[in-house]
């Protein structure tokens, strides 16, 4: 597809405030990209009104006295941005071709988010420009996190994240805001205040006369308010300063920008909530025409509609090119095969298990190291640190302490705060930081204190790191290790199975260890994937004895299950810690009722790869399901009708599906007994089963 040529005004994306004084044609080009901007998104307005154009659009129209300036003054060579649905313009600036933008709109083959996304969904993340999901505040994070990985690659980077009055009242704008300041990082966090969340104005949302800006000050940062429709030029100016101080001093800035909303929410927002003469007050502030009335005093008319005539025929001839793409052909293979992003051959790991946690348990000569589960992911993550700059292990309590479970124990004094850090209780910022610096170019690991809490950061997990690389295309490589389980009277909120809640979300995948060597080898193969991995480790497992573990080649075939024992008479599928009780039950089964089991370690829930299994079913012709999660909607749903739909009628009996009861897990330790299998459970179920 031949791109129409853009004009020459259009052909620096850069602007530097310099050139205000030297260049008279500098503004010009700002006027020129300001233009093009709402131009274009007046035209996409009616290609949506006319049906050609899907979905809904939120415009600009009002922003790009904000968005533009802020846009070429930006280093686009480094600096990282994330736009909100305001923010076309900047999108005009930062990367690519009008066509591009548009291809997006039209959702046709060529769009950047291969049409799997609507309106402004998308970005360049190749160029840095971080895509947007819809929960409005969930960018913010993920620019802090792209920031931050710059600034580790030794680029002086300055991040963009942009909000709006509405969405400054999210979690997740609070917590970056903190997290950035408690990190130092160079983001100046732009407020699009447009005083209207859809119908909602700021008096409904934040107490009378809050001026946003002065939140600054309660995270001890630099704050202040620009009001980006008066004076384009002024604007400039006042950006490029605090652009410039946010680069020297790494020190992150909150400017609350007061813009317009000139077409209302979206495309089809009536806005009569709107006052009389509400609307009229807007247009009346508009800076765009402000500017073109001050260039025409300068440069004249002539000039002014000669840029106009020219900005138009480029649009309307990109509008054509982008209008007359192929569609989509909706192949359902190629999305099923863009979920993930492929594998890529395995680390050059050097072949040991790596240090062991101190020398009193360094092994015997020629001896395997003995560890329990917890030294086995603690040598993993020290293997890890040694040998993968681009690793770094966060999350709550991890860093002196090392760890609620002290899986991380001492790895800040071997390894330094920069890589190894405490994070603040901020669950959904500090993995949205993760996903920055994942797209980035680095691999984080978190540690969630307990796997409970994953779900302040649901948003963050399931709907933004899991769908990135099918939205966008790009590699979002994130271990997140949750400890997990119960058995330990910990309670409703300490104590939960959740594979089931997030492993039904696309884009996700699930190891869940049962052994120390699989454990070892479950973090080294979840660390160079290249996609979101949920690490699930019970607790419980964490310190139940010592074994073998071994540097082994053959680490990835934790993606696959594990044969435990052979046997023919029914097939026998579990994991994590139900493993053990499995292995218990089919010990007593064998001696008491003659009867052997087959039985299988699960160990990656996700994507799931029961070939072994199935052939196993299809000789023993009886299957049994454990877990320890609850019944409904849980994980063993899932298996039994995965092996059970294609050869149900061959199977000799009923599968028999065992887990914990449909309740919150309760606390005391005999409620907790009748909530979760138990040997004693497992094996009356079993027995009662077999008849
Ligand atoms: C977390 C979240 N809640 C609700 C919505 C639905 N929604 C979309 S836009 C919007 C208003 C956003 O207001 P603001 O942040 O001021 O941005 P503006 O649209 O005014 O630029 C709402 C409520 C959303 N996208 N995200
Ligand atoms: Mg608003």
């Amino acid at each position: 597809m031949a791109f129409p040529t853009a004009p020459a005004l259009l052909a620096s994306h850069d602007l530097r405030v310099t050139e205000l004084e030297k260049n008279p044609d500098a503004l010009l080009r700002v006027y020129g990209w300001m233009q093009l901007a709402r131009s274009a998104d007046n035209r996409i307005l009616d290609l949506f009104r006319q049906g050609l154009i899907k979905g809904t659009v939120c415009g600009g129209q009002g922003n790009e006295g904000l968005i533009v300036p802020l846009a070429l003054l930006a280093d686009k060579s480094m600096d990282v941005i994330s736009f909100t649905h305001r923010g076309f313009g900047g999108h005009l600036v930062w990367s690519g071709h009008l066509c591009d933008h548009l291809n997006q709109y039209f959702a046709n083959a060529a769009s950047p988010t291969k049409a799997r996304e609507g309106n402004i969904h998308h970005g360049d993340p190749s160029h840095r420009s971080l895509p947007m999901i819809s929960h409005l505040g969930a960018m913010v994070s993920n620019v802090t996190g792209a920031t931050d990985s710059q600034r580790r690659f030794g680029r002086p980077a300055v991040g963009f994240a942009f909000f709006g009055d509405g969405s400054s009242s999210t979690g997740d704008v609070h917590e970056t805001l903190n997290l950035a300041s408690l990190l130092s990082l160079p983001v100046l966090f732009v407020i699009e205040n447009n005083r209207y969340a859809y119908s909602t104005p700021v008096s409904e949302q934040f107490a009378a006369k809050t001026e946003l800006w002065r939140r600054a000050a309660g995270y001890g940062i630099e704050g202040f308010a620009l009001d980006a429709t008066v004076d384009v030029a002024t604007t400039v100016r006042t950006l490029g300063a605090a652009i410039e101080k946010v680069r020297t001093t790494s020190r992150p800035m909150l400017i609350e920008a007061h813009t317009l909303r000139l077409r209302g929410h979206a495309a089809y927002d009536t806005c009569d909530y709107l006052q009389p003469g509400e609307s009229e007050g807007f247009f009346a502030r508009d800076p765009l025409p402000k500017l073109r009335a001050q260039l025409v005093a300068t440069l004249g008319a002539a000039r002014l509609d000669a840029v106009d005539v020219e900005l138009n025929a480029f649009l309307e001839a990109s509008v054509k090119v982008s209008f007359a793409a192929p569609r989509s052909s909706g192949d359902v293979a190629e999305m099923e095969a863009d979920v993930f992003e492929p594998a890529s051959p395995p680390l050059p790991w050097v072949p040991s298990v790596g240090a062991s946690l101190d020398d009193a348990r360094a092994p015997a000569s020629g001896a395997p190291t003995m560890f329990n589960a917890a030294q086995a992911l603690n040598a993993a993550l020290r293997k890890i640190l040694t040998e993968r700059p681009e690793s770094l292990v966060l999350g709550q309590d991890i860093a002196t302490y090392g760890g609620a479970f002290k899986v991380t124990d001492g790895l800040l004094k071997d390894f330094g705060r920069p890589r190894v850090f405490n994070t603040p209780l901020a669950e959904s910022s500090c993995t949205g930081y993760c996903i920055g610096l994942a797209l980035n170019g680095h691999r984080p690991i978190e540690e969630f204190q307990f796997a409970d809490f994953t779900t302040e950061a649901a948003t963050q997990i399931a709907l933004n790191a899991a769908t990135m690389h099918f939205r966008s295309g790009a590699a979002c490589p994130l271990v997140l290790r949750l400890p997990c389980g119960g058995g330990l009277t910990f309670g409703s909120f300490h104590s939960q199975e959740l594979e089931s809640f997030f492993l039904s979300m696309p884009g996700l995948k699930g190891l869940y260890p049962s052994t120390p060597q699989d454990a070892f080898n479950a973090l080294l193969a979840a660390y160079e994937d290249n996609n979101p991995v949920l690490l699930f480790e019970h607790k419980a497992l964490y310190r139940r004895g010592r074994a073998p573990v071994v540097w082994d080649p053959n680490y990835r075939d934790v993606w696959t299950p594990k044969k435990l024992r052979a046997g023919d008479h029914a097939t026998f599928v579990t994991y994590g810690e139900m493993t053990y009780l499995a292995g218990e039950a089919c010990d007593y089964f064998a001696t008491e009722y003659e009867k052997n089991f087959e039985l299988f370690d699960l160990r990656a829930l996700a994507p799931l790869k029961l070939d072994a299994i199935e052939a196993s079913l299809a000789r023993t012709g009886r299957l049994i399901v454990l877990h320890e999660g609850r019944r409904t909607h849980g994980f063993g749903a899932e298996l039994v009708a995965r092996l059970t739909e294609q050869h149900f009628s061959s199977l000799k009996s009923p599968p028999l599906r065992i887990a914990a009861l449909d309740l919150p897990v309760p606390f005391a330790p005999e409620l907790e007994n009748a909530f979760r299998p138990t040997q004693e459970k497992i094996i009356d179920r079993i027995a009662a089963w077999l008849g």
